[in-house]
């Protein structure tokens, strides 16, 4: 089913002539020059200084290429480079040499998701891409394959939808996260969906927070049980109970953990802030702006919030963050808190009970994330007939269905299966975790996705875990599918057999997050993928023989 396109011969004619007369009076006139105020500096850096890709900003803000599309997309043509750069701005990366077409990544805050998107996005993937989704790493959707001329139309009929792609890519705050299970878990302190929304809206209405040196995460967990690796991002708030000891008024308030970045192999610590929930908001559009002031632009590399702080300290960016709040920021030493809640690592998949009496919440199986239309209409046929129509992605790339009756809960795993899916899944590929990979991403030097499933499938067949087992594999050292925090990280590295290139992985081992935090640890370097299985069975069957009771994988 077609939603706007494809343009018809008069319409290209007319979008173009439209776009020609309007484009005087966007950033770059006729003459070529920019219409941004010639500064001579950006945020204190020499326009001389700047990086490649800041400079492409100087020259036209990233947000105001909407026109460009409109013109490449009735002529069907790709972009200059520059103008590349800036679409990822509207969530549109060209994946060229991988794939000659663009990848659509979506921005839905906190994973939740209603069934009339769930369908919109099955539409758009079958009209104008490639005919599946990817649920990422960041619980959230990307679309592939899709042609200039549907750039426009996939991006109108996302706006249609109540949902955004503004600022998924390039120098901006990424997808907010949050607890998946937020509003429906009987273990969490708060429901922090309100906050990841609120959070998701100020940036969306503030054009200088689309003026970053470099990406930017944040997330937020409820105290849940199930995990949204809060501190692999710049900004991980969680919830924590805090009274008395602490000097505080009891009840629930936010740790404030500071910038989380697995492929530099660090986790974010906690910078010894207590904010109340409305504070969080505040804090972290304050520390957006000290980031936009006092980021490096100069070298893509050194651009994150890590560096900042590595050079200054916690005490000095927070001083910079107090300048800009209203209100004075509260300190309190993390051990005067109470614990947090543990993590259930299986609580992403099964039948779970909610707080609401009567209710559950059912995590189903969609192995590293990649969903069919078809399938995709089936699940918002279910989560309409048994939940409220809402459905929830994880970070762990498979989706939540809430708000179902007990007594509904039989004819609702019955339906399940009957459209190929399942709420149950070994300890192998529950904790299965693969970014995009060679097949779609042209910084892969494995094929993540399709290897992830034949290497689970080897390990199922000849082992039985007694504990779950986190693998995840990741194609270059981006990290993108955080292989530091698997119990088992594969990294995807080239390796020569026989005089033939093919494709390989660095191994490392012991990572996790959470309650169980820790960089796993380089163990094994460029095995090619043909002897990975084994290799693993191997060291699980060790594991399996030699660990003591209720020592899991990560502790042994
Ligand atoms: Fe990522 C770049 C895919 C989560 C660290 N990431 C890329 C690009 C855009 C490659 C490129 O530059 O052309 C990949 C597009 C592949 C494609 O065509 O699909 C890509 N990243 C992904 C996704 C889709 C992996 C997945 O299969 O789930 C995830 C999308 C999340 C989302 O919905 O927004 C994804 N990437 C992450 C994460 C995890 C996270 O954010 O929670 C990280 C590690 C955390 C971090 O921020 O560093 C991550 N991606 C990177 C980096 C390294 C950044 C750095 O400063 O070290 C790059 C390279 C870059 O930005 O230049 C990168
Ligand atoms: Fe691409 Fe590398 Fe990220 Fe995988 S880790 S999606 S290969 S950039």
């Amino acid at each position: 089913m077609s939603y706007i396109g494809p343009f018809t011969e008069e319409q290209k004619q007319y979008l173009a002539e439209r776009v020609r007369t309007a484009y005087p009076f966007l950033g770059q006139n006729a003459a070529g020059q920019f219409t941004n105020d010639p500064e001579e500096d950006v945020y204190g850096t020499p326009v001389d200084d700047l990086c490649k890709e800041e400079l492409i900003k100087y020259k036209q803000n990233g947000l105001d290429c909407w026109d460009t599309m409109c013109v490449n997309a009735a002529k069907d043509i790709f972009p200059d480079p520059d103008d590349m750069f800036r679409y990822k701005f509207y969530g549109m990366f060209h994946v060229k040499p991988a794939q000659d077409s663009f990848m659509l990544r979506c921005r839905i805050p906190g994973g939740q998701m209603n069934s009339l998107q769930f369908r919109g996005m099955a539409e758009m993937a079958a009209d104008w891409g490639g005919n599946y989704t990817d649920i990422t790493t960041r619980g959230n959707f990307q679309i592939r394959e899709i042609m200039p001329r549907n750039v426009v139309n996939t991006l109108n009929k996302l706006t249609d939808l109540g949902l955004t792609s503004r600022g998924a890519g390039a120098d901006n705050v990424r997808n907010v996260t949050a607890t998946p299970t937020s509003g429906f878990d009987p273990q969490e302190l708060i429901d922090v969906m309100p906050l990841a929304r609120s959070m998701h809206h100020y940036i969306m209405n503030n054009r200088d927070l689309y003026g970053m040196p470099r990406k930017f995460n944040i997330c937020f967990d409820s105290g849940g049980a199930v995990s949204t690796c809060a501190d692999t991002n710049d900004i991980g708030f969680y919830a924590i109970e805090a009274g008395e000891e602490a000097g505080v008024e009891p009840g629930v308030y936010f740790r404030m953990q500071l910038c989380g970045i697995t492929g530099h192999r660090q986790l974010a610590s906690d910078c010894g802030v207590l904010l109340r929930p409305d504070e969080c908001v505040p804090v972290a559009a304050a520390i957006l702006r000290v980031f936009i002031e006092n980021g490096d632009r100069t070298n893509r590399k050194k651009a994150r919030l890590k560096y900042i702080v590595d050079d200054w300290g916690h005490a000095k960016l927070l001083e910079k963050v107090q300048e800009k709040l209203a209100f004075p920021l509260r300190f309190a030493e993390l051990e005067k808190c109470a614990e947090m809640p543990i993590k259930d690592r299986q609580g992403h998949f099964g039948v779970h009970q909610q707080k609401q009496a009567g209710l559950n919440y059912v995590g189903v199986v969609t192995t590293v994330g990649r969903l069919l239309p078809g399938q995709m209409h089936a699940i918002a046929d279910l989560a309409d007939k048994y939940g409220k129509g809402d459905i929830r992605l994880t970070a762990w790339q498979n989706l939540i269905i809430p708000h179902i009756k007990d007594e509904d809960i039989p004819a609702f795993l019955d339906d399940l299966k009957a459209i190929g899916f399942s709420h149950t899944t070994t300890n192998v590929s529950g904790g299965l975790v693969a970014c995009t990979g060679s097949e779609g991403c042209k910084l892969g030097a494995a094929a993540t996705k399709s290897q992830s499933r034949l290497l689970a499938k080897y390990i199922e067949e000849r082992v039985t875990l007694d504990c779950p087992l986190n693998i995840h594999l990741t194609g270059c050292p981006n990290s993108c599918a955080q292989h530091y925090i698997g119990d088992i990280g594969l990294q995807g590295a080239p390796c020569k057999v026989n005089g033939e290139t093919v494709d390989g992985y660095h191994i490392v081992l012991g990572g996790g997050v959470d309650d169980n935090r820790a960089i796993a640890k380089d163990v094994f370097q460029s095995i090619p993928f043909t002897e990975v299985p084994d290799l693993i069975v191997r060291m699980l069957q060790v594991y399996l023989e030699k660990h003591e009771a209720n020592e899991d994988f990560c502790a042994f």
